[in-house]
């Protein structure tokens, strides 16, 4: 399997399918494209309609969208096992995953992912009211399942791929969260793959200017 991302200090949705397939322990190549380069777009037509990353090469089958390479990953590799496994906690995990995917503009637009930066920003009443809304979930999902594995929902699920950039967002802008919240964020943050992750984004030197919100703190 190919996976195509963007630069890691960025590319947030590539975070969300790269993190999936490392957890999966499945074996992939990956191709980086530096974001907002004309080889970036010359490098994915052909490949994918979207001419956007993430992109999934699977054999025949090309996914393009972080949400559906993660589903795809787990019907196709992983016997339906990256969501939890009653059906109500499915649901719930799919709806948390979809609140993130289609939603929290405020802190998508305000906070972009920048890994390698320290920054300061003012906020929207909207990005707040995200931050709000995902303290919410990230604390009360860590009280629940905190002694079963430290995930969302204890064990590791496509939920937490779609959150791990939110983290990453919230380390650099200096987001303070409630106690809970704050311990699922250190849960996340010591996982070996995502560390992994940010050593890479760390090395990287391209500027997207467009990404570089704030001041430095
Ligand atoms: N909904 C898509 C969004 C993908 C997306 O917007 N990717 C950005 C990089 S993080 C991209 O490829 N941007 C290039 C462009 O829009 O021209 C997903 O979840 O994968």
């Amino acid at each position: 399997m190919q996976l195509i991302i963007g630069n890691k200090n960025y590319s947030s949705w590539s975070l969300r399918a790269w993190i999936m397939m490392a957890k999966s322990g499945l074996d992939f190549s990956e191709t980086k494209l530096v974001l907002d380069t004309p080889e970036f777009y010359a490098a994915l037509k052909g490949i994918t309609p979207s001419l956007k990353v993430p992109t999934l090469v699977d054999g025949d089958t090309v996914v393009w969208d972080s949400l559906a390479i993660c589903e795809y990953i787990n019907d196709a590799h992983l016997a339906g096992k990256a969501w939890p496994a009653a059906v109500s906690q499915r649901a719930k995990a799919r709806a948390i995953a979809c609140e993130m995917h289609s939603g929290f503009s405020g802190v998508r637009n305000e906070m972009p992912m920048n890994i390698r930066a320290k920054r300061r920003v003012e906020l929207s009443e909207q990005a707040l009211a995200d931050i709000a809304r995902i303290e919410q979930i990230w604390s009360e999902q860590y009280e629940e399942f905190a002694q079963k594995g430290g995930w969302l929902f204890g064990q590791w699920s496509i939920a937490d791929a779609m959150f791990l950039p939110v983290v990453l967002r919230f380390v650099t802008y200096d987001v303070k969260l409630n106690e809970a919240a704050t311990s699922y964020m250190k849960h996340v943050l010591a996982c070996e793959d995502l560390k992994r992750w940010i050593d890479s984004a760390l090395e990287e030197t391209d500027i997207v200017t467009i990404d570089e919100a704030g001041e430095d703190r």
